[in-house]
């Protein structure tokens, strides 16, 4: 999943993409280096990121939306506002990545009838405030808890399962030692049944751990896409669409060899 954010602000790539024509060449360019989903946002969502008026990540996202609907690819809508959510599954997008598993008011039923795909991302409170003072016993198993509750109170109104992917939310009411750990746990969520989404790309996390600023977080980004997806993610979202595919090339091509090498000494 490559990340396009049309937004001034956005952590690492903000106010690059914030035109119509530099967001559609952008994500051309997240196209030609084999992104299968693009995942558009409007509003950062970065901690203590002041909430953007509902109209202005409208104003922002829509546009690019309308003219990526011809793109013959999975487009994905970053938004927990359910005006947005309906506004764009018309405009031909067929994923809604919600940070707030559609707990604002109206956003599940935007989704219900409309046959698209879900992400319920783990965010205990709101961006503006989650980094105050996280605080878990064990968070592997207690964002285990929540994604799991969570999805059974989506199931419950009406989405279908196979509608949806989890996600645990790194940088989200987390610290640093949270994301760890979650990392290093992520195989217990794997086991709930539904596609493991991760976004690891860029953040401040891998930055404290390489001492890196933004711009040089590429070779932590790509070691964390790989430690997700050996550890069970089904889809990562990140900026460097093109180096992330190469790494996971190498992994699946030796994992391809270790399983046949297996089932040979089984048989
Ligand atoms: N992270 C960001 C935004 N949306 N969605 C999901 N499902 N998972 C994530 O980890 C996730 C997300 C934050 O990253 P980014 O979009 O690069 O920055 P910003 O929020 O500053 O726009």
């Amino acid at each position: 999943m490559g990340v396009l954010n049309v937004t001034p602000d956005s952590f690492s790539d903000g106010g690059r993409h914030a035109t119509l024509d530099a967001a559609l060449a952008r994500a051309r360019v997240l196209i030609d280096e084999g992104a299968d989903i693009l995942d558009v946002g409007g509003e950062s969502t970065r901690p203590g990121a002041t909430p953007v008026p509902a109209e202005v990540e409208r104003a922002r996202v829509l546009p690019v939306l309308r003219q990526l609907r011809d793109l013959a690819r999975p487009i994905s809508v970053d938004t927990s506002d359910p005006a947005l959510m309906r506004a764009a599954l018309d405009a031909g997008v067929s994923i809604v990545n919600d940070v707030r598993a559609l707990r604002r008011p109206g956003a599940l039923e935007a989704v219900r009838a409309a046959d698209c795909g879900v992400v319920l991302m783990h965010l205990p409170g709101e961006p503006a405030t989650m980094q105050d003072a996280p605080a878990y016993a064990d968070v592997v198993g207690e964002v285990r808890g929540w994604l799991a509750a969570r999805a059974d109170a989506v199931l419950a109104e009406g989405v279908a399962a196979d509608r949806l992917a989890l996600d645990p939310g790194f940088g989200f009411g987390k610290t640093h030692e949270h994301n760890r750990q979650l990392l290093a746990g992520l195989d217990r969520l794997a086991d709930l049944g539904r596609p493991l989404l991760v976004g690891l790309s860029r953040k401040s996390s891998l930055g404290r751990l390489t001492g890196r600023a933004v711009a040089d977080r590429l070779p932590a980004s790509l070691a964390a896409a790989l430690l997700a997806v050996e550890r069970g993610a089904r889809i990562v979202r990140v900026h460097d669409v093109a180096a992330t595919r190469d790494v996971l090339a190498i992994w699946e091509s030796v994992a391809d060899c270790a399983d046949r090498a297996r089932s040979e000494t089984l048989a």
